[in-house]
């Protein structure tokens, strides 16, 4: 039977499972190969009927092997092809989320965004480079403040007119020239100025809050900063004195700092004798909320600012400040967080 060579030939040429699912039709169809066979053997004469048939039982399951052999291989084949292509689709679902973990700085923002949403705070963004503008003059800074020299700022035009802005109160001028009072914000990120030693790096985190509304006191910001400090450092009750200082930007100033006692070698946040800076703070100047277009006659409010790697490193014991920026993934695999775990208020912020 040349026919049975002819689909042997064919289904070892065979490129695809389609292709060998075709052939199989064409053998053990209705109209198939092996049936026209089967048929055939009613012409014959009866003594060659049984060994006929047997030949043909014989072809039909060789053939049926063959094609299952080549199907199988075929497939297995496709099916790896396909897996390796599929292997960089982004659009499956993820299963193994072990990999990777959220830096400690990243952590305190979520945390302290967490912390303010609780009680209507949002968070708003801003450019890094921002113009001389919005970084210094909308805020009250004399032409002459020594913040604005060279050696502190990072300008990015000859002219000074562009630079990488050195705290994140730009960002809430631009908020509150975009809206209407009442605000009740948040701004966290990257802030630069050229300052590099043990215990600065040219670039740091830095939050800063503000509400704004009609009749806001400085009885309702230590009550922020206070509910703020709690929630930080998972405590019932902290040691918190405001001291006067001075910023352009707000009038009257003061920082903040908290009580802390060291024990077994070990720092307790919330009591103790000895005092830690934590932030600045203040009312916002009247000149700011008039560049701000904001009536201040009938609108006032607090402003904070806070620097995010000294409170990370102070809440989770890293003590040294550059190892932040140097990418050691064995640091961040000690020091990081699960992805997984979102902080939530009502959960505990840094289960
Ligand atoms: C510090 C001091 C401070 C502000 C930041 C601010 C923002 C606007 C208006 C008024 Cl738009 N003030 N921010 C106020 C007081 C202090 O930061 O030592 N930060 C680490």
């Amino acid at each position: 039977m040349s026919d049975f060579e002819k689909f042997k030939d064919k289904l070892i040429k065979a490129k695809s499972s389609q292709e060998v699912e075709t052939i199989r039709a064409e053998i053990f169809g209705k109209n198939g190969l092996i049936n026209l066979e089967f048929k055939k053997i009613g012409s014959l004469p009866q003594e060659d009927r049984k060994k006929v048939s047997s030949e043909i039982n014989n072809i039909k399951q060789e053939l049926t092997k063959l094609i299952n052999e080549a199907a199988a291989k075929l497939l297995d084949s496709e099916i790896n092809k396909q897996v390796e292509r599929e292997i960089d689709d982004v659009t499956l679902p993820e299963k193994d989320f072990k990999i990777g973990k959220i830096h400690p700085v990243s952590q305190v923002i979520d945390e302290i965004s967490s912390i303010f949403s609780e009680i209507g705070f949002s968070v708003e963004e801003g450019p890094d480079i921002e113009t001389e503008y919005y970084n210094f003059t909308a805020l009250n800074t004399p032409e002459n403040h020594p913040a604005k020299d060279m050696h502190d700022t990072f300008y990015i035009e000859e002219n000074m007119k562009t630079l990488l802005r050195t705290h994140t109160s730009p960002v809430q001028v631009r908020t509150m020239l975009k809206g209407k009072p009442p605000f009740k914000i948040i701004a966290p990120g990257r802030t630069y100025r050229s300052d590099s030693d043990q215990t600065h790096t040219p670039m740091f985190h830095q939050l800063e809050g503000l509400h704004i509304d009609k009749n806001i006191t400085m009885g309702h910001l230590k009550g922020c900063l206070n509910y703020f400090v709690k929630e930080f450092f998972e405590v019932d009750k902290i040691k918190m004195r405001f001291r006067p200082s001075h910023f352009p930007f707000t009038e009257p100033s003061a920082e903040v700092d908290i009580g802390y006692r060291i024990e077994n070698n070990k720092i307790v946040i919330g009591e103790g004798d000895k005092w830690l800076e934590i932030l600045g703070c203040g009312m916002v100047h009247p000149n700011v909320l008039k560049n701000s277009k904001i009536d201040s006659n009938k609108y006032q409010g607090f402003a904070f600012g806070i620097g995010i790697d000294r409170l990370a490193m102070l809440k989770y014991g890293i003590n040294d400040l550059r190892s932040f920026f140097e990418c050691d993934y064995r640091w961040l695999n000690y020091y990081g967080f699960d992805p997984l775990d979102v902080p939530t208020n009502y959960r505990g912020l840094s289960k």
